[in-house]
């Protein structure tokens, strides 16, 4: 680890390299079904393009989940008790987060870990403004591999991860499975997840949300080629793909692709990737869940459903699961 100072802010750094980005699109683009992580998205650009995607009234999840989070902030706020040291993975912008943070008044420390190191320490800077007193301790990091809590200075009663957002979407079944025992290693015994679950609904309302009439999620789809192209020695040429996002029903997920439109070759350095016309490369998947599949999924790494929160329409939950390992001495 190497904790960099920028203006007094204490950053705790495992930014995946170089190597490993250019390791993992190469990778990618070698496979049958041509794939990229959806993580490097949030370059500086696709933060950007994704704030632009929140506040588009198709994109009904943040408004959706910010609803419910504040309408149930005083009992979330009240199974989390005092002294709670909160872990938010992938914080972003940090605007949900804000409305629990406005009721913990007697909260141990924040730990914002998020992959895009500009926005992480923008929003460092703006929340000690905002809320003074409160010891933030952001975390650089690529979530889904390892990284060291930092040691905050006040004691704290309970660990609690929060996760916004259903960014839990984007995992596969088995890995999400493993990434909830992970974070219920982090919190340990006693320790919470407050968590956003996207529900299963109307195909066409999923299929708008990721289909905006702006075309935004389109572009924010797009910038993966351009970032890569900047950032590698890439030659991908943007107005030869196409967003393609559709509601997969049987595997319960949204799929998001970039369609080639011709045949065509790429090059990443001195390898050439060839696309056949209507070969697509998998950006992304957000995956839809019911109340039950979820509580099933959180019992087998080891949660409790706590209590659910969810709007009129049902379209997305907020969940408290609580850790029910037993302690190990
Ligand atoms: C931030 C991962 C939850 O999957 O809905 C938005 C990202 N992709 N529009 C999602 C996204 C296309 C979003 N998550």
């Amino acid at each position: 680890m190497n904790p960099k100072k920028d203006n007094q802010i204490r950053l705790h750094d495992f930014k995946p390299g170089h190597e490993r980005f250019r390791a993992e699109i190469l990778s990618g683009l070698s496979k049958g079904q041509k794939e990229l992580p959806s993580k490097y998205f949030y370059d500086e650009q696709g933060s950007q393009l994704f704030k632009r995607i929140c506040s588009l009234d198709e994109y009904y999840i943040p408004h959706t989940e910010a609803a419910i989070m504040k309408t149930h902030v005083q009992e979330m706020v009240e199974l989390l008790g005092r002294r709670v040291l909160l872990i938010e993975y992938g914080s972003g912008d940090c605007t949900k987060t804000r409305i629990l943070l406005d009721y913990l008044d007697d909260i141990a420390a924040f730990v914002p870990i998020d992959i895009s190191r500009e926005q992480l320490l923008h929003v460092t800077k703006e929340l000690a403004v905002d809320y003074p007193g409160l010891e933030v301790l952001p975390v650089c990091a690529d979530y889904t591999s390892g990284f060291e809590l930092p040691a905050p200075k006040r004691l704290s009663v309970r660990v609690v991860v929060y996760f916004p957002g259903s960014t839990i979407g984007n995992f596969d079944p088995i890995p999400a499975k493993l990434f909830l025992e992970h974070i219920a290693s982090v919190c340990g015994p006693g320790g919470g997840l407050l968590i956003g679950v996207d529900l299963k609904k109307d195909p066409v309302v999923l299929h708008r949300a990721y289909n905006d009439s702006q075309s935004v999620t389109a572009a924010f789809n797009l910038n993966l080629l351009e970032r890569i192209n900047r950032e590698l020695n890439c030659d991908f040429r943007l107005d030869w793909f196409e967003h393609y996002a559709f509601y997969n029903p049987r595997e319960g997920r949204v799929e998001m692709h970039l369609v080639s439109l011709r045949d065509q070759t790429v090059h990443l350095d001195n390898v050439a990737i060839p696309f056949a016309p209507g070969e697509s490369i998998w950006t992304e998947s957000s995956y839809k869940y019911n109340l039950y599949e979820f509580e099933q999924m959180a019992a087998a790494a080891g949660f409790r459903v706590e209590q659910v929160w969810t709007d009129e329409r049902q379209w997305f939950s907020v969940q408290y699961l609580v850790n029910m390992t037993e302690a190990t001495s």
